[in-house]
């Protein structure tokens, strides 16, 4: 393993370790994220398996009595965050308070994958354990989706662009430009992150004035709408329902290993696998695209979100076309061997090589994507995406994203999942 670089990421870990759970990053992001966390959790394993089992079990100490798992569990870290647990207030606005402070939306569901790897670097008793105690929970994390977010279709919804992890994706700009609202329906707020690192790196005042007014809108039904005429903003996300499918293949893995019936799961995941193919697929484009619930059209930017369809396998001749969509689009050249992709083309109306989300390369949404192309048998090529990680991480340090032209970091620094999955493709890499 590369030594120097391992210590680094293990030191970055241990400063954001809050006590029971992993900040993101020290003072930009100061509580636990969904996501964020089964990252961290993914690399924690190798070097701390106490801390990977026990960041998984507290932030399913904060699902919601629906099921759903929260996108940021508050700390009482006194740090300042926008927007903070008072803005969203679900304590006060839920018709089942929260067992803790936090947001009222959720992010992508690859919380059973994580699990069943933190399972993997400890196969034993005390591993089964950590299963057996989580997976009625992630039962119900799942049950959820289906229950509450799969409206009139079998692909889930997500109903703020905080919901798809990939925040102001170009992908999400028609939908938001097209919200019909007055000022006074904006609820008032002060931004942070702009105090805190470049704006150049960050989302616009126009769309955080959007990202308001969804709360907003979403606050005043509870979190809980009961028909989609309260949802201003419904996608089927392709990331979302990908990662969704490939935790139901965990799931059904965790269920076997624990002796329960796992067949129900694997329905799920070739239920959301045929709808992927069957609603998300543009033969045109030869790539998978999000779709606007409101008028069920697909939205015409490709965004790396739509690799993630390789989470689950498939056909030979669609992936043949996705992979050369993948190269010729997204992949850029990254040091000795290594590829990684970036999160729009460069060019995809919209694209910033810069700012967050629309054009720069992150390690978590490469890590997912070396995944797929295991899943997929293209080997060669994810294992060049994890060159691509590692030579990147060496040669910028451990950003949270990272313009693969200039080979420089943006956003934060010290960031935790990059620190994480690092840790993880070399340690994985040793093993193997
Ligand atoms: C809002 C924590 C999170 C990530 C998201 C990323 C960013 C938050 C923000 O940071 O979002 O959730 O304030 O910008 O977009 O994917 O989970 O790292």
């Amino acid at each position: 393993m590369n030594d120097s670089l391992t210590t680094e990421a293990r030191s970055i870990l241990s400063e954001l370790w809050l006590g029971s759970a992993t900040k993101p990053a020290a003072h930009l992001y100061p509580h636990q994220w969904s996501w964020d966390s089964a990252f961290i959790a993914i690399g924690n394993r190798h070097i701390d398996w106490d801390r990977a089992a026990l960041e998984m079990v507290t932030l399913f100490e904060a699902q919601w009595a629906n099921g759903m798992v929260p996108h940021i569990v508050f700390s009482d870290s006194g740090e300042t965050y926008f927007p903070n647990a008072q803005f969203w207030d679900v304590m006060a606005v839920c018709q089942y308070p929260p067992p803790k402070p936090s947001s009222g939306i959720c992010q992508p569901p690859v919380h059973a994958t994580a699990a069943l790897r933190v399972y993997e670097a400890r196969p034993d008793a005390e591993g089964l354990r950590f299963l057996r105690d989580l997976y009625p929970k992630l039962l119900a994390w799942h049950d959820y989706l289906y229950r509450h977010r799969c409206v009139d279709s079998a692909l889930a919804e997500i109903w703020h662009p905080w919901e798809s992890g990939m925040d102001n994706s170009p992908a999400w700009d028609g939908l938001l430009a097209g919200l019909e609202f007055t000022s006074s329906e904006v609820p008032t707020y002060r931004r942070v992150d702009t105090e805190m690192i470049d704006g150049d790196d960050r989302p616009s005042d126009a769309e955080y004035d959007r990202y308001a007014y969804l709360v907003g809108a979403l606050r005043s039904v509870g979190y809980e709408p009961r028909s989609p005429e309260h949802l201003p903003f419904r996608v089927r996300d392709v990331l979302f329902n990908s990662a969704l499918a490939r935790s139901e293949v965990d799931l059904a893995e965790i269920a076997a290993l624990i002796g329960i019936d796992e067949s129900s799961h694997i329905a799920r995941a070739i239920g959301l696998a045929t709808a992927i193919d069957q609603h998300l697929w543009n033969p045109a484009s030869n790539f998978f695209h999000s779709q606007d619930a409101n008028t069920e059209r697909l939205i015409p930017s490709r965004i790396s979100g739509g690799l993630m369809a390789l989470l689950m396998p498939l056909p030979s001749e669609q992936r043949g076309q996705l992979l050369q969509t993948m190269q010729s689009a997204f992949a850029v050249p990254v040091g000795d061997n290594g590829l990684l992709a970036l999160t729009a083309p460069e060019d995809e109306p919209g694209f910033d090589a810069v700012r967050y989300w629309r054009g720069p390369a992150w390690i978590q949404m490469n890590w997912l994507l070396a995944s797929g192309l295991d899943i997929n048998g293209e080997h060669e090529m994810a294992n060049r995406v994890r060159s691509g990680i590692v030579n990147i991480v060496t040669e910028a340090g451990f950003h949270e994203y990272f313009n693969p032209r200039t080979m420089r970091g943006h956003g934060t620094d010290r960031f935790g999942w990059t620190a994480a999955l690092l840790i993880d493709v070399l340690s994985t890499r040793e093993a193997s």
